[in-house]
């Protein structure tokens, strides 16, 4: 019994491929730092600084993630709740080390993280947990009423001290807002999409082409 325990991993997801992921990184990059050049956004700098005058190197601001991916279970070696039943799911059996096409569709920024939505397909929500959602519901209340894979995400990077799993409380945060109709204040249309502001700090960038990103369905023991 001990042993099956152990043999569970700190999480399962999609890791992206590593021409990928310089891809990736590149594009939000260039994105932080076409942001921080923005009007806009200086106008809402106390969001970051929480100083009107002080000025924020968003580069700098947020410190990167290692090796990309897009966390499906976290069973933290089999603590978490529902880590074991998603570790004997079928899907999960069947699927683990296949390759996928992941759609990153948006780009966000928050004074806590920078992330990358994933657009998931029927197929790939066979491995998405059911209750992925409902469990941010005390950090977002809104989130079990959002469509099952709005929490899916792909950490870019976190500012000191935060942990990675802000990144998708952000994202479902940003969501909820939309679905309550305060859509984001179009700010502009940027080269890469259009950008939207949702208050106190938060950016999403919907791209204009989304980017297809190759991965590998697998788990990670840390
Ligand atoms: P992330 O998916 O936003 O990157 C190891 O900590 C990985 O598991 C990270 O990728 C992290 O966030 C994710 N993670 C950590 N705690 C989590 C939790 N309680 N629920 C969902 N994902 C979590």
């Amino acid at each position: 019994v001990l042993l099956e325990e152990t043999s569970l991993p700190l999480f399962f997801g999609w890791f992206l491929l590593p021409g990928i992921q310089d891809k990736v990184r590149c594009t939000s990059m260039d994105f932080i730092k076409t942001l921080d050049t923005l009007e806009a956004f200086k106008k809402h700098l106390t969001d970051f600084t929480g100083e009107a005058e002080k000025e924020v190197d968003l580069e700098q601001y947020f410190s990167a993630i290692g090796a990309l991916h897009c966390t499906t279970k976290f069973c933290d070696y089999g603590k978490a709740e529902g880590a074991k039943e998603y570790a004997e799911k079928p899907a999960v059996k069947e699927l683990y080390g296949s390759a996928f096409e992941l759609s990153l569709s948006a780009l966000f920024v928050t004074p806590r993280t920078v992330g990358a939505r994933v657009s998931l397909t029927e197929d790939q929500m066979t491995l998405w947990p059911a209750d992925a959602e409902k469990e941010a519901e005390s950090a977002v209340p809104a989130a079990a009423t959002l469509p099952a894979g709005s929490r899916a995400h792909v950490s870019l990077g976190c500012a000191e001290g935060v942990e990675p799993v802000q990144t998708g409380i952000d994202l479902l945060e940003i969501l909820a807002l939309q679905q309550e109709g305060q859509g984001g204040e179009l700010v502009e249309e940027m080269e890469l999409g259009s950008l939207a502001y949702y208050g106190k700090g938060r950016w999403l960038l919907s791209l204009r082409e989304p980017i297809s990103a190759q991965a590998c369905f697998s788990s990670h023991y840390g």
